[in-house]
């Protein structure tokens, strides 16, 4: 079985997602998502330049003999741009290989070690009013486990909350704050560490008033904060027993959570940005987290975060998938099949695709009762429509960044 015809589709329906999709020689079809929030057109690059005149000819079936062959043959190893692009290849040949076997991916990958996968959704609001309204709607849809983001008194806009000044959903209802905002360059937020570090605890105080102390909560903190401010925050959350507290401290350097480990038990959730199990060869041999939050999308595809989340297993560290609206549903699925699989699944996040992104790509997972499903499809489950594709042409879009009062450009 020989690949045949790789094809390279951007679409923005939603949003911008980047899609490879492979056909064999004997006319299966496998998707593979590439697409990187933000850069998605390096990616395209990466993949119609370099890689997809590799694939034509390969055998279908060697999976791991190709991902060491785009790794390794580049000399230029890592990085989110390659590591996207070879997930792609990657993820479209499991899907090719399940659909040749006749059975969903899950069972390739040794079968299901449980029913449905928790998945959290994301909670946000400027006031706390409008976040407990935000929870319960949350709730109503089903969620079991809740990201509360909140907005800090004397900041405007706050990456992660719902605001005016960023993305209203395209049936003018539904609010989607994760996506790069459209346009031709980044929008500015402002930022203040000391302002959201007094805030954030008097918000999971008053929540777990509202909603009790069994409601699984997260909280993201988006790469802000130095080590010792991320060990006060860990420190001052303890009383609210979050299930996690996500990103404290920036993702090059691995050294902070050591810092932030020894003042307090909050556990730990790190790795969207990373993308090779290098990034996390310290962190997990040190048990500085709780929890892996790489994509297959970007971690090298499901070949590579198996080995992460292996490694992981060892230490009793458990997945905590990535999945904004960024990861499109061929890369939410494929982590559904594989978190249905491993045994140290933890949690999936779960951020809820528009209408236009469902009608693009057409599913088979399932969401009931606060679980996911990857479905009984043969393969991934997921096919891509290509007529609806073609209405939606990429437009240019970038995440937003802060700024200091004073003017510095500050972490993501
Ligand atoms: O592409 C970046 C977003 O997906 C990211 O900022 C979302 O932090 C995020 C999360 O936890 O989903
Ligand atoms: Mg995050």
């Amino acid at each position: 079985m020989k690949i045949d015809k790789a094809e390279v589709i951007v679409t923005s329906p939603d949003r911008n997602f980047v899609t490879l999709k492979l056909t064999t020689d004997d006319g299966l079809t496998g998707l593979g998502d590439a697409t990187l929030n933000g850069r998605e057109l390096a990616v395209v690059a990466y993949l119609t330049e370099h890689v997809v005149p590799l694939l034509i000819g390969l055998d279908a079936h060697r999976i791991e003999d190709t991902w060491q062959f785009l790794y390794r043959s580049a000399y230029w190893r890592r990085g989110p741009v390659t590591m996207a692009a070879i997930a792609a290849v990657d993820v479209a040949l499991w899907d090719i290989k399940a659909k040749a076997a006749g059975m969903p991916l899950y069972q390739l990958l040794g079968g299901a070690s449980r029913t449905g996968l928790l998945a959290y959704g994301h909670a946000s609001g400027k006031s706390n009013n409008e976040l407990f309204d935000s929870v319960r709607e949350h709730q109503e849809k089903g969620f079991q486990a809740i990201r509360i983001q909140a907005g800090v008194p004397g900041l405007k806009s706050i990456y992660g909350i719902a605001s005016n000044a960023t993305f209203k959903g395209n049936d003018g209802v539904r609010y989607d704050h994760e996506p790069a905002q459209r346009g031709a360059y980044p929008a500015e937020e402002d930022w203040d560490t000391r302002s959201y570090l007094r805030h954030v605890p008097t918000v999971f105080e008053a929540v777990r008033n509202e909603f009790g102390s069994e409601l699984p909560l997260l909280h993201d903190g988006h790469h802000r904060m130095t080590p010792i401010q991320a060990a006060q925050l860990g420190k001052s959350l303890e009383p609210f027993d979050l299930f996690w507290l996500e990103d404290c401290t920036p993702a090059e350097n691995p050294e902070a959570l050591r810092l932030v480990r020894q003042h307090t038990t909050t556990p730990l959730a790190i790795g969207e940005v990373f993308n090779s199990i290098w990034d996390y060869q310290q962190i997990i041999r040190e048990q500085l987290i709780d929890y892996v939050r790489s994509a297959v999308t970007h971690t090298g595809g499901i070949t590579h975060l198996k080995k992460v989340l292996e490694y992981a297993s060892q230490y009793q560290i458990k997945s905590g998938m990535h999945g904004p609206t960024d990861i499109s549903p061929v890369g939410m699925a494929a982590a559904m099949h594989l978190g249905l699989a491993i045994h140290n699944f933890g949690i999936q996040e779960y951020m809820q695709h528009g209408e236009k992104t469902n009608r693009v790509f057409e599913q088979s997972y399932t969401w009931d009762n606060g679980m996911l499903h990857p479905g009984d499809q043969p393969g991934l489950g997921v096919e891509l429509n290509q007529d609806e594709a073609g209405k939606y042409p990429y437009e240019k879009a970038y995440l937003p960044y802060n700024r200091l009062s004073d003017g510095t450009v500050h972490d993501w």
